[in-house]
């Protein structure tokens, strides 16, 4: 039987596509650019598969105005990018460094002469390396630097930026940066890694500020959110599969958008200073999500060890990770289950109501790994299968009355992809990274022509 046709969204929806510094950049000594704790998590043997390090990438640094005219040719309407603070200040800190702040002017010129509005990521993990080895994001200071750090860019930027984003996924960093310790600073500190997720929301709020007091408008945050679905319907399964909503989702939501930590996490924050969650509750244009997939949580499963991305967990702690059977997986093993990602939305508007803000997907996208073929085509089909059904369960959720206003597609082009190297892609455009060449892949073709013809309907 054919699928129902593809649906019709508005004319005026953002179609998107995202990527971050230290994933595509390279070029991590050029121009004064100080090192990141990305840049020390990678010398240390072990952390990354292959020994990857995001040295050269895609080199984008240097290749910027070929990416550019991809993405013109692509069709889409925004382009999230981030910015390395470390270029812009190499020590996280005091004088600014001109020519990596000339970089991105290149870029946002590039980008606004391409018809392309640049929507950028102030922070997407690459914490400058001397803030974090005075204890980065578990020290309160961290979030005052990025506050300064927030100012200088909204200065420069506010007149052609418009469309900002503070911070990418403060619960990746948190979790699987302080907690788990499988990306930088590679920290395995379980719960004890929570103020972190703190001090990242509270600069969150305070980078609203400064980039309000520069000038700059249409702010959001880019938070990560995987539905949690209960291991079963028994009372340790739905308790711990709580517990872990609370910490995986909404411990960087309700602060945001409710001003209040979830009650069952007071047992485990840290005592919170009067003032900080009015800061990090400062009103926000639109609130953006990244979501790939739901997780399914338990209770401890005795002697058996919970995993996140084949990295073993803590086998204290008080939930389990559980395989998700029974659905299609990306090369990434990652289940491909769209109709979450429709629940997900609609649990956002039940949860927030009014003070929800307009929601963008900020991140969507699948690991498959396909390369050329003899022909040189890249038939990554899996690819195309993926973000149909994605688009088609957030369209189910529009319908439904949640109110999404754009669709950024992680990636670009394939890139860094963190502790696991370049053994997974989520580009549209492949990469190959022995001579840096660009070639869309048949997903590239697929959204280009979704792209257009979302443009021409009455919708
Ligand atoms: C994002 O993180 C990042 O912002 C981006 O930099 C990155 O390249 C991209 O996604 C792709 O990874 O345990 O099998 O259920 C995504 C955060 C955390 C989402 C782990 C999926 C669990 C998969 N991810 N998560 S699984």
């Amino acid at each position: 039987m054919d699928k129902p046709a593809f649906p019709t969204f508005p004319r005026d929806f953002t179609w998107g596509v995202s990527t971050a510094s230290y994933q595509i950049e390279g070029a991590v000594n050029d121009d004064g650019r100080g090192p990141s704790s990305w840049d020390a998590f990678v010398a240390q043997p072990g952390r990354v598969i292959n020994g990857d390090t995001g040295e050269v990438a895609c080199d984008h640094y240097h290749r910027y105005p070929e990416d550019i005219a991809l993405m013109k040719e692509l069709g889409v309407d925004a382009y999230r990018f981030s910015f390395s603070w470390s270029r812009i200040q190499p020590g996280g800190q005091g004088a600014v460094n001109a020519a990596g702040l000339g970089f991105y002017d290149k870029l946002v010129e590039g980008l606004l002469e391409a018809g392309i509005t640049p929507s950028p990521t102030l922070f997407h993990w690459d914490t400058p390396l001397e803030l974090e080895q005075a204890g980065g994001w578990l020290n309160r200071d961290t979030a005052e630097r990025f506050a300064d750090y927030a100012q200088i860019v909204g200065e420069h930027f506010a007149d052609r930026i418009p469309r900002w984003i503070t911070i990418n996924e403060p619960v990746v960093l948190t979790m699987l940066g302080y907690g788990a310790g499988i990306q930088a600073p590679g920290l395995a500190l379980g719960f004890d890694a929570l103020p972190a997720a703190h001090h990242l929301l509270l600069a969150h709020g305070l980078g609203v500020q400064a980039l309000r007091a520069a000038g700059a408008s249409n702010i959001g945050i880019a938070n990560n959110h995987a539905l949690t679905w209960p291991a079963s319907e028994a009372e340790e399964d739905l308790q711990a599969a709580g517990l872990y909503d609370n910490i995986a989702n909404w411990i960087f939501a309700d602060p945001i958008l409710k001003g209040s930590y979830p009650e069952e996490l007071a047992p485990y924050l840290p005592p919170i200073p009067d003032g900080d969650l009015e800061i990090i509750s400062s009103p926000i244009d639109w609130y953006g999500i990244n979501s790939y997939n739901p997780t399914l949580v338990g209770a401890p499963t005795a002697g058996e060890a919970a995993f996140i991305d084949g990295h073993e967990l803590d086998s204290s702690l008080p939930f389990s990770l559980r395989e998700i059977e029974g659905y299609p997986r990306t090369d990434f093993d990652w289940p491909v289950v769209p109709e979450a990602f429709t629940d997900l939305l609609l649990n956002f508007k039940e949860r927030y109501g009014d003070a929800l803000p307009p929601i963008y997907i900020t991140e969507n996208g699948a690991a498959i790994n396909d390369d050329p073929d003899a022909t040189g085509r890249v038939a990554d089909q899996r690819r195309i299968d993926y973000t149909d059904s994605h688009l088609r369960a957030l369209k189910a959720a529009m319908d439904a009355g949640v109110d999404v206003r754009g669709y950024f597609h992680w990636s670009l082009m394939d890139n860094f992809e963190w502790a696991v190297g370049y053994s997974q892609r989520f580009g549209l455009v492949h990469i190959d990274y022995e001579t840096q060449k660009r070639t869309p892949k048949d997903s590239y073709y697929w959204y280009q022509a979704l792209i257009k013809a979302s443009k021409s309907t009455e919708g």
